[in-house]
C-alpha cells in the first residue's frame, strides 16, 4: 500500500455516501464530504510548503473540520500533533519549540497570542473555527478536488503526543503508522466494531482514546460517530438512544449513573460501553450492570503504547481489572529490574508489541530509560496478573495523578507553586474524589513568618499551567511530614485528605 494509515482508514471509504460524523447541529457528513473537505486541506497544507515529515501542531476545538485536519494530516504524511485546549500559551510554547512544528493550527481566539509564538519557533500559523471558518478553511477555498496521496511506510511516524513525565519537560510519543493501525485493527475485531455502528463521541480527540481509540476504530469499519463537543450528560442523555456504541473515562459512567433519567430504556440501542484511561472502580460496574444490564468493558493503555489490555466482548468482563493481552501484545510483571516476577505477584507491568511507540522525540536518553532494548515499554503502573491471565493495575511506581481521566504530574505543579512567593516547598497529591475519581491538592509549606494565601496562589498559577492540572484545593503548612531520610512522606499526606472530597 501506498501510504497504509491513510489508504486503510480514510482511502477506503473515497466516495462513499454513508455518514460518518452526526454533528450537534442536526448536521450529517457522509464519508466522501469527509474526504473531500480534508483533500481540501491537504492542498492547503502542502502549499504553505509543508514537507512529508514536518509537524503539525493543533490547538483546536472539536470538530469535523479538526478531523479533516488528521485525515489531511495521514494523506500528505505529516505529522499531526494534537494538543489539550486547555494549555495555556505559555505550555504551548514549548511542545511548539520542542517539536520544530512548521504549522501551528489554533482557534480564533488564541491567535493574537499564539500569532507571535509560532513566528518566534518559525512555524507557520493558521486557524480553524468549529463551523468552517478560519484562514486554514479559507486556503482550503475552491482546490482541487482530487489529491495525489503521499506514499508513506508503515514505519513513518503519524502523530507525536507530549506526555509529562515524573521528571524533566513533558516528553513527546513517536506513533508510527504501524503503531496505529495495528490497534486500530486488534481493538476493532474484539470489540466487534462494524459499518452499521454508531459510536457516541464525547472525548477530546487531542488524546489517544478520543483520537486514536474511538476515531481510528470507526474510520476503519466504515461506522459513523455522534460528534458531541464535550462530554454533558444532557447532550450525551438525548444521542445514547441513537447510539451503539460509547466510549469513556470512569467520570462519564459515574456521571451518567448520578442522573436518575439514566435508565436501560435509554441504553435499549446500544451493545457496548468502554470504559478506560483511568481505573473503573468495581462498584461503579456493578451499579451500571443493575442499572442497564450492561457490564462495561474495561481496556487498559498509555499514550506510548495505544491499548495493550482489554475485557473480552464475550468472555467475563471482570469488574475492577483491565482483562487480557490484546492479540499480538506481550506484558509481563516485573521487579525494578526487569526480571519477570511469578503469575500472582505484583510488579511493574512492562508491555510490547506493534502498537508500542518508536521512542520519545529527539530524546535518545529518555527513551533509553523506558524503552528496553528488547523493546519492552516499561509502563511504570503496578500490576498483577492472575494465573488465567487477567491483569488488575494495583497501583502506580510513578509520581502522576489522573483527574477525570487527565495526566497530572505533581511535579510539575509543585515546581510552579515553589517558585511563588511565600511558599518553602510543597507537595502535590492525589485525593479520592467522587467525580473525578482523584483530584489534585497542593499541601504547602510556608516561608518563615509568611502566610500565603491558597487564592493568591492559584491565581498566581494561572496563565502557567491548564486549569485541569491547578490544585482543586490549598492546605497552606509550616512544615510537610517527612521521613528520616528526608524524603516527604506523600502516603502520609495522601491517608490525611483521603476523605477531603468526600
Ligand atoms: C475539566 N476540568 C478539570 C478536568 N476537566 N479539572 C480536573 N480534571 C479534569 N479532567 C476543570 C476545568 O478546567 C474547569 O475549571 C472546570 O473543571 C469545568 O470545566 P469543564 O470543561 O466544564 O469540565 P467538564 O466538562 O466537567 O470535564 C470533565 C471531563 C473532561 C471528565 C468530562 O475532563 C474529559 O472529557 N476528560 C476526558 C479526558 C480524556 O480523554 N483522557 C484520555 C487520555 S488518553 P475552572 O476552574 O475553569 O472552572 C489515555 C490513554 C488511555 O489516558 O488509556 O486512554
Ligand atoms: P496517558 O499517559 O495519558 O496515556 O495515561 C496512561 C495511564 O492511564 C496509564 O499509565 C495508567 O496509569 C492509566 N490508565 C489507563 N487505563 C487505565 C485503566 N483501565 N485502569 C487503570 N489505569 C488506567
Amino acid at each position: 500500500m501506498a501510504n497504509p494509515l491513510y489508504d486503510t482508514l480514510f482511502g477506503a471509504h473515497d466516495g462513499a455516501p454513508a455518514p460518518f460524523l452526526h454533528l450537534p447541529d442536526g448536521g450529517i457528513v457522509s464519508h466522501a464530504a469527509f474526504l473531500a473537505r480534508a483533500r481540501a486541506f491537504a492542498h492547503a497544507l502542502t502549499g504553505l510548503g509543508l514537507e512529508p515529515g514536518d509537524r503539525v501542531a493543533v490547538q483546536v476545538e472539536k470538530s469535523a473540520d479538526a478531523l479533516a485536519l488528521y485525515a489531511a494530516c495521514a494523506q500528505t504524511g505529516l505529522v499531526f500533533l494534537p494538543l489539550n485546549t486547555a494549555y495555556t500559551p505559555a505550555e504551548l510554547d514549548y511542545f511548539v519549540g520542542n517539536s520544530g512544528a512548521g504549522l501551528l493550527v489554533s482557534t480564533d481566539e488564541a491567535a493574537p497570542a499564539l500569532a507571535e509564538l509560532a513566528g518566534r519557533h518559525g512555524a507557520a500559523h493558521l486557524t480553524l473555527g468549529t463551523d468552517g471558518t478560519g484562514t486554514l478553511a479559507d486556503l482550503a477555498e475552491g482546490q482541487p478536488d482530487s489529491f495525489p496521496t503521499v506514499p508513506r511506510d508503515e514505519t513513518d511516524l503519524a502523530a507525536i503526543l507530549y506526555t509529562s513525565g515524573t521528571t524533566g519537560r513533558s516528553k513527546g510519543a513517536m506513533l508510527s503508522q504501524k503503531n496505529l493501525l495495528s490497534n486500530a485493527r486488534a481493538l476493532a475485531d474484539l470489540w466487534r466494531f462494524g459499518s452499521s455502528d454508531v459510536l457516541l463521541h464525547a472525548l477530546p480527540i487531542f488524546h489517544t482514546h478520543g483520537l486514536f481509540v474511538a476515531t481510528n476504530i470507526a474510520l476503519l469499519t466504515g461506522g459513523s460517530m455522534i460528534l458531541l463537543p464535550k462530554f454533558e450528560t444532557d447532550a450525551v442523555l438525548e444521542a445514547l438512544p441513537k447510539a451503539t456504541a460509547m466510549m469513556g473515562v470512569p467520570t462519564f459512567y459515574t456521571r451518567l449513573l448520578a442522573d436518575p433519567r439514566f435508565t436501560s430504556e435509554t441504553c435499549a440501542n446500544m451493545r457496548l460501553f468502554v470504559s478506560g484511561s483511568a481505573p473503573l472502580l468495581a462498584e461503579t460496574h456493578r451499579a451500571f450492570e443493575a442499572r442497564t444490564g450492561h457490564r462495561i468493558l474495561e481496556r487498559y493503555g498509555m499514550t506510548e503504547t495505544n491499548m495493550s489490555t482489554s475485557n473480552p466482548y464475550d468472555g467475563e468482563r471482570r469488574p475492577g481489572t483491565v482483562g487480557l493481552p490484546l492479540p499480538g501484545v506481550e506484558v509481563k510483571v516485573c521487579d525494578d529490574q526487569g526480571t519477570e516476577l511469578p503469575r500472582g505477584e505484583i510488579g511493574v507491568l512492562e508491555v510490547r508489541g506493534a502498537n508500542v511507540f518508536e521512542g520519545y522525540w529527539r530524546m535518545p536518553e529518555k527513551t533509553a530509560e523506558e524503552l528496553r532494548p528488547d523493546r519492552f515499554f516499561f509502563t511504570g503502573d503496578l500490576a498483577v496478573q492472575g494465573d488465567d491471565g487477567y491483569v488488575t493495575i494495583v497501583g502506580r511506581a510513578k509520581d502522576l495523578i489522573i483527574s477525570g481521566g487527565f495526566n497530572v504530574y505533581p511535579k510539575e505543579v509543585e515546581e510552579a507553586l515553589d517558585a511563588l512567593p511565600g511558599v518553602a516547598e510543597s507537595a502535590v497529591i492525589g485525593v479520592p474524589h467522587p467525580d473525578l475519581g482523584e483530584a489534585v491538592v497542593a499541601v504547602v509549606a510556608a516561608e518563615p513568618g509568611q502566610s500565603p494565601e491558597p487564592a493568591a496562589l492559584t491565581a498566581a498559577l494561572d496563565g502557567k499551567l491548564a486549569r485541569f492540572k491547578q490544585p482543586k484545593t490549598i492546605l497552606v503548612t509550616d512544615a510537610l511530614p517527612r521521613n528520616t531520610m528526608g524524603k516527604v512522606q506523600k502516603a502520609a499526606l495522601r491517608a490525611t485528605y483521603a476523605t477531603l472530597f468526600a
